[in-house]
């Protein structure tokens, strides 16, 4: 086959890949439970990421809006009100015994108040979440940027990824939702733990007390109730293997938008 003919071709599967992932966006649990269906989606992903990474420069900012812009209704989306006996512990006395765990590959292991939280470098942001499932919605966040938190027990060389871990299971007695994000994203400006939501403590709907907020992707990825935060080098040895709650059932790890 001669070169140009190889390059129409790949032309040609990427233009069916960019059409699987726009399918992806309408949500269907079945569809994405498939290992076919799963194997296109990591073949697809790469290349969103390499394209969105290729197009916007590195540290691009997520668009941010005016007060005016936020939505009346914030949905509440997946779980929205944990079960789990240790949550509902922490939240009838308004989280005032929480604290944010931080391990792994991490020089200073530690563990963090909401009122340390609040007294670390902060930054608010309004934007724009979008869910897979095909609705937006806009709302201002303020939480403790991610990258200070990283900065304070600093990140062990070989370290890669950031492991989100939370209180909730979306079936009673299933596997726990978790996250993950590279250092790129995680040390990204606008990457923070939110805890207020439209200027009032984050409610239990949202993810009280403590939610991720990374803008540049979708919103599953965006961990509500965080437990802990865990430094590593590799994902397969985390939940099943995919880097995350819904990556493991058949999801993009790089969910760009
Ligand atoms: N812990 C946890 N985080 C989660 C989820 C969840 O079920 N549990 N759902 C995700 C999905 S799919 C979306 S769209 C958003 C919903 O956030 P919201 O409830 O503030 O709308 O949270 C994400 N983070
Ligand atoms: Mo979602």
């Amino acid at each position: 086959m001669t070169p140009s003919r190889r390059l129409s071709r790949r032309q040609f599967g990427t233009r069916g890949l960019q059409l699987l992932g726009v399918s992806l966006l309408t949500g269907c649990d079945a569809l994405s439970q498939s290992s076919w269906f799963a194997g296109v989606l990591e073949r697809a992903e790469g290349l969103t990421r390499a394209v969105q990474r290729a197009i916007t420069p590195r540290l691009a900012l997520a668009r941010e809006f005016a007060e005016a812009d936020r939505s009346r209704v914030f949905p509440g989306n997946g779980t929205v009100d944990p079960s789990e006996p240790d949550y509902q512990a922490l939240a009838s006395t308004r989280f005032s015994a929480y604290r944010l765990e931080i391990g792994g590959l991490v020089e200073r292991p530690a563990s963090f108040s909401l009122a340390e939280l609040r007294s670390l470098p902060s930054r608010t942001q309004i934007t724009r979440h979008d869910c897979v499932e095909g609705w937006s919605a806009i709302a201002k966040w303020k939480g403790v940027r991610l990258a200070a938190l990283l900065e304070r027990v600093g990140v062990k060389p070989g370290a890669r990824y950031v492991v989100v871990h939370c209180f909730d299971a979306l079936r009673e007695g299933g596997e726990k939702y978790y996250e993950s994000l590279d250092l790129e994203d995680a040390l990204h400006e606008q990457t923070i733990l939110a805890y207020d939501m439209n200027d009032q403590a984050l409610p239990v709907t949202n993810g009280a007390p403590l939610r991720l907020r990374v803008e540049r992707q979708l919103g599953y990825k965006a961990a509500k109730y965080v437990r802990r935060v865990e430094l590593v080098e590799r994902l397969d040895g985390i939940g099943q293997g995919k880097g995350g709650y819904w990556e493991d059932r058949g999801y993009e790890w790089y969910a760009g938008i």
